[in-house]
């Protein structure tokens, strides 16, 4: 080991001092930092190697993807929420950058362990990577061969990391050569070298991995090859006057490329309807499968509903209304016959993802409970559910809203337990009613005189009877309500109000059909949704 010795040639030694020779005259810096880079290039180079063998296997296959979505599931409740609330929707890129972070470390200390003590380095990366290949291989839906990429990454990491070290080896020996002998410089770029080609190789298989990636473009091209069948009952129009046309105030449909996404999926599934199939079972007489081809075949139906999520903070976005076309979930339940103690139904995706549903909701005649296949005009976008989700009116997205799903399984909420009930969340979510004041934004440059106070409330499956507007210590006024399309989506509404200079809070609150006021008290999203009423500061200069 040469560690001990971090200095150059030694200068107490003249007869063997010759500037003129490649001898390098600065003291060498310590091998360790070299073995460290070593490590960190092998292990990104053997990742890059996952990456392209999960391309063909399985884009959810790839160890970084397993092992995160592994964490995202096994993580408790606590502090996945306590993630939610300080990063929101960025804690997926979060917890990548962590994942990143601990990856590194680990594959210097990889690159440091196999230079001073060998086989340890080795092991460490072998050891983590049959981890990633015994999570990934146990991941929803996976097969045996979802171990391939995170093995065949190991042993490519192994051998690159060996190879690497070979150089610093060779480099850092030289202190036992005759000095004249010594080639420090060129030792050093051999090294440099081998680790430049190692990372530029690594980039190339990842850009590869990403070309080749197969799974998802044919999903891609199997969706924009789709043409939804007309449906068998078209929704009502969306009267002219549902959207009140307030700038800065959210549209009453809100578009695709704008609806909020939320799911625990790393990467967005990749389901070819071709392979899709939806069964239902559990507690029924006459379990049964359909195909995509099935699915179309069947009378569909369109109806808007507004989505929102139990994450949803009091003013939040977390929130959306679509036209959603396709079957209702109560008709295949009456085909398959539930038995009688049944009172859950649970939809399961393809991805693990589970949501517990009353049975009794699903099955009520005026609820317009869908397999949806179509959203907005156009096949579910992929990171909707394409090509089939649910959608339930009234109930949360956790409890309901199952994107890629697959099964339908009838059963007891005694039996058990959709994905987020075990992880603090309740097993009921009725959507609370509830109202945000969308337009002015707090910071708005706004002078005094007329103001147009504007925003969305919903009480999905109820419907809205009355939105007010209260100015600090005034009274609480009722504001213009935009016609709906019924009760399962959010409605406008809009105020002008005769701002007078300085700072002033505004408040919002809603009243449903059933003449429930929202509720004031605050409480947080965790365990059924948050409630308070919608306040905001303005400045009117
Ligand atoms: N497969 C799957 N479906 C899911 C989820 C999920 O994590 N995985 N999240 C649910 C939640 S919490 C919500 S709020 C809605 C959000 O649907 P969206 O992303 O289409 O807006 O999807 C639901 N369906
Ligand atoms: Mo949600």
């Amino acid at each position: 080991m040469s560690s001990a010795s971090p200095a150059g040639p030694d200068p107490s030694d003249p007869a063997g001092w010759d500037p003129e020779s490649v001898v390098s005259p600065e003291p060498r810096p310590r091998d360790g930092w070299w073995s460290a880079l070593a490590g960190v290039v092998a292990t990104a180079a053997g990742l890059a190697v996952a990456e392209l063998v999960a391309a063909f296997v399985d884009p959810s296959s790839s160890p970084v993807v397993a092992v995160g979505g592994a964490v995202v599931d096994g993580v408790p409740g606590w502090l996945k929420d306590l993630a939610v609330s300080w990063f929101g929707t960025a804690d997926k890129a979060v917890l990548l950058a962590t994942m990143g972070v601990v990856s590194l470390a680990g594959a210097a200390l990889a690159g440091v362990l196999e230079r001073r003590r060998p086989p340890w380095g080795a092991v460490l990366l072998g050891a983590v990577g049959v981890v990633a290949a015994v999570v990934a291989a146990g991941r929803p839906g996976a097969n045996i061969a979802w171990a391939l990429p995170s093995l065949l990454g190991v042993v490519a990491a192994i051998a690159l990391l060996s190879a690497l070290l070979r150089r610093v080896e060779t480099w850092f020996a030289e202190d036992e050569r005759p000095r004249a002998d010594r080639r420090y410089a060129i030792d050093r770029r051999r090294f440099l070298q081998w680790t430049g080609v190692t990372a530029a190789g690594a980039v190339v298989v990842l850009g590869v991995s990403r070309v080749v990636s197969a799974g998802g473009r044919a999903v891609t091209a199997a969706r924009e090859a789709i043409r939804l069948p007309r449906p068998a009952t078209t929704a009502p129009a969306v009267p002219a006057g549902a959207d009140l046309g307030v700038e800065g105030a959210a549209p009453y449909v809100t578009p695709n490329p704008e609806f909020y996404r939320i799911d625990t999926a790393l990467v967005v599934p990749q389901v070819d309807p071709d392979d899709w199939s939806l069964t239902v079972t559990g507690l029924v007489d006459e379990p049964f499968t359909i195909t995509w081809d099935d699915l179309l075949a069947l009378p569909l139906e369109e109806h808007h509903v507004t989505l929102a999520c139990v994450s949803n903070e009091v003013g939040g976005d977390l929130i959306g209304n679509a036209l959603w076309l396709g079957y209702p979930v109560r008709e295949l339940l009456a085909r398959a016959k539930p038995q009688g103690g049944a009172d859950m139904v649970l939809s399961r995706s393809t991805d693990g993802f589970t949501a517990g549903t009353p049975l009794e909701v699903l099955q009520e005649a005026d609820r317009d409970c869908l397999v949806a296949v179509g959203m907005n005009g156009e096949p579910l976008p992929t990171e909707h559910g394409f090509p089939a989700r649910l959608v339930v009116p009234g109930l949360y997205g956790y409890v309901s809203a199952t994107k890629w799903v697959t099964e339908l399984k009838v059963t007891r909420f005694a039996d058990e337990q959709g994905y987020w009930t075990p992880r603090g969340w309740s097993a009921l979510g009725p959507i609370k009613l509830s109202s945000r004041i969308d337009v002015p934004r707090p910071g708005d440059d706004l002078p005094a005189g007329a103001v147009t106070l504007a925003g969305v409330a919903w009480a999905q499956h109820t419907g809205i009877e009355r939105v007010e507007v209260r100015v600090d210590d005034g009274d609480w006024v009722a504001a213009d309500l935009a016609d709906t399309v019924g009760p399962d989506t959010w409605r406008q509404w809009r105020l002008d109000w005769d701002a007078t200079p300085g700072d002033h809070l505004v408040a919002v609150r809603a009243t449903d059909a059933d003449g429930n006021l929202q509720v004031e008290a605050e409480a947080p999203p965790a365990p059924d949704g948050a409630t308070g009423w919608h306040t905001i500061e303005l400045t009117i200069t």
